[in-house]
């Protein structure tokens, strides 16, 4: 069988106890890998690796070699893009098509990005009478990065590129659904001479595992965490002990407003897409779907109508599939625990609600979920207030401006939120009053590396990209000089 492996100070390496776990293919239920499970010991000796490196080679490295270093590994990924996009097809159950176009482009991007930004990046100087002030930028050090299963290598790589670009090295903890991409990244990183210690690998759960033990450990300097809102909580907790240095992308329950003044096409192809893309296992979709009411009728005729011509349910590996597996048995589980709430709570469902039953046959045992569209449930329902990560959407119609910015704001998240309008002036008054960390007006996931990124309220602290990135993954310092 296929193994996967630590990937530690530029080597490939088991666990030294031996530990494994099975790496599975949601949509076919079938054995994709045995993998290394890592715990303290594999932590500790990632976290020396990394340090060596700090000290050594890649410390030592002059910028601008560095950053052609991280082109290169940008061009690594292209080249080997088929390699990526399979591996994380097998291991998510995602759409290949999504795969060769988001996930692993954007992978790449992530290095160019950085790499780019971070070359020439001034600091500020401070004159007056006495003295000259300048300040230096220094890397953190070690960085932990946590990701979860949805985009693996994408949000991966959107941690790993901006922290190895600010000169730091970094133990990645991929998510134990999704092993297979962190690892592959290793090859490329072998390939293209990136110093050992600067990007390693540690497989494995959260909780009594390699994620704790990398949270727990003291030569980790700071921890950038993707993932629930529960999980980041008891990283929180964990971190506390060694004081690291915290970002936390969390969960999210976002608010797709549709004004009756939209063009109702494009809110239409927008909404199909924050509301189904990847299966709905995206932090930022739109699942709280607000429509005005003089065109609720319209817009869910439009929506069903959609649903029923444009979707494809199958085998992920066919080009054609618009909508694959959902990760594992058990997450299909969580979502239906919702459908059920949602039955009992007085929801009517216009669509789905339940597994496909003419899937080809390869896939037909996979964690498949029709896409489903739910009115008529209250503001406290569970279906309407949770975060469900599933092609799940509920439907509300409101009156007015005002009432659609209480309800939209009527939540403990805040990651993002879409409003469709033509008009400008209550595009600029709604996106200001909304408490989001993004919102999008008239698309949706349209995304600047440059901008800032994350959440308000219990969908994250901290904001990347761009400077922001830089200021996460770098330490301030102050040079004073006497005149
Ligand atoms: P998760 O929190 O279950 O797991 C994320 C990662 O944390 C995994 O690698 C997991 O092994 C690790 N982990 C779990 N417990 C841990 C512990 N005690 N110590 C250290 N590490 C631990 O999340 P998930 O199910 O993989 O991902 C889905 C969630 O991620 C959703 O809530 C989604 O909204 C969120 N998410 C947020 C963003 C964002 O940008 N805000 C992006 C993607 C996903
Ligand atoms: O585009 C990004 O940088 C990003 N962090 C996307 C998050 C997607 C969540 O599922």
């Amino acid at each position: 069988m296929k193994q996967i492996l630590h990937f530690i100070n530029g080597e490939f390496t088991a666990s030294e106890n031996g530990k494994t776990f099975l790496d599975i293919n949601p949509a076919t239920g079938e054995t994709i890998a045995e993998v290394a499970e890592g715990g303290p010991k594999e932590i500790d000796r990632a976290v020396a690796a990394a340090k060596a490196a700090l000290s050594g080679a890649w410390g030592n490295m002059p910028v601008a070699e560095r950053m052609k270093l991280l082109m290169a590994v940008a061009d690594g990924v292209q080249k080997r893009a088929e390699a990526f996009a399979a591996a994380e097809v097998a291991d998510t159950g995602k759409p290949i098509g999504l795969a060769r176009q988001i996930d692993i482009p954007r992978g790449s991007a992530n290095f160019v990005q950085f790499a780019e930004h971070f070359k020439y990046v001034a600091t500020e100087c401070w004159e007056n009478d006495q003295a000259l002030n300048y300040a230096q930028r220094r890397p953190v050090g070690v960085v932990g990065v946590i990701s979860p299963w949805n985009f693996p290598l994408l949000l991966m790589t959107w941690k790993v590129a901006p922290a190895l670009a600010a000169g730091n090295a970094v133990i990645v903890k991929p998510s134990e659904e999704t092993p297979a991409t962190a690892s592959l990244l290793g090859e490329v990183m072998q390939e293209v001479g990136i110093p050992n210690g600067v990007y390693n690998v540690v497989q494995g759960f959260g909780p009594d595992s390699a994620g704790s033990a990398l949270t727990e450990h003291p030569g980790v300097n700071a921890i950038t965490f993707t993932g629930e809102t529960t999980t980041g909580m008891t990283i929180m907790r964990a971190a506390a002990g060694s004081l690291k240095r915290l970002s936390f992308e969390l969960g999210g329950k976002n608010p797709n407003i549709i004004f009756a003044d939209c063009d109702l096409e494009a809110a239409l192809d927008g909404t199909m897409r924050s509301s189904f893309a990847n299966q709905g296992e995206v932090c930022l979709a739109g699942s709280r779907i607000y429509v005005e009411r003089p065109i609720f009728e319209r817009f869910l005729e439009g929506l069903l109508h959609r649903i029923r011509t444009q979707v494809k349910i199958g085998d992920p590996m066919d080009p054609q599939t618009t909508l694959g597996s959902l990760i594992s048995k058990g997450h299909l589980e969580r979502v239906e625990s919702y459908i059920e709430a949602a039955k009992q709570e007085g929801g009517t469902f216009h669509c789905g609600g339940k597994r496909p039953d003419n899937l080809p046959t390869h896939v037909a045992k996979g964690a498949f979920f029709e896409p489903t569209v739910i009115t008529g449930l209250a503001s406290h329902a569970k279906a309407q207030c949770e975060e469900i990560f599933g092609p799940v959407v509920t439907m509300v119609p409101f009156d007015s401006e005002e009432e659609v910015i209480k309800i939209a704001n009527d939540t403990d998240y805040g990651l993002s939120a879409t409003i469709w309008t033509t008009n400008l002036n209550r595009a600029h008054r709604v996106a200001g009053a909304i408490d989001a960390g993004i919102v999008w007006v008239n698309t949706w996931f349209l995304r600047d590396l440059r901008t800032p990124f994350g959440g308000m309220k219990r969908s994250g602290i901290g904001r990347e990209g761009g400077v922001y990135s830089l200021e996460f993954y770098t330490e301030l310092k102050n040079v004073c000089i006497k005149l």
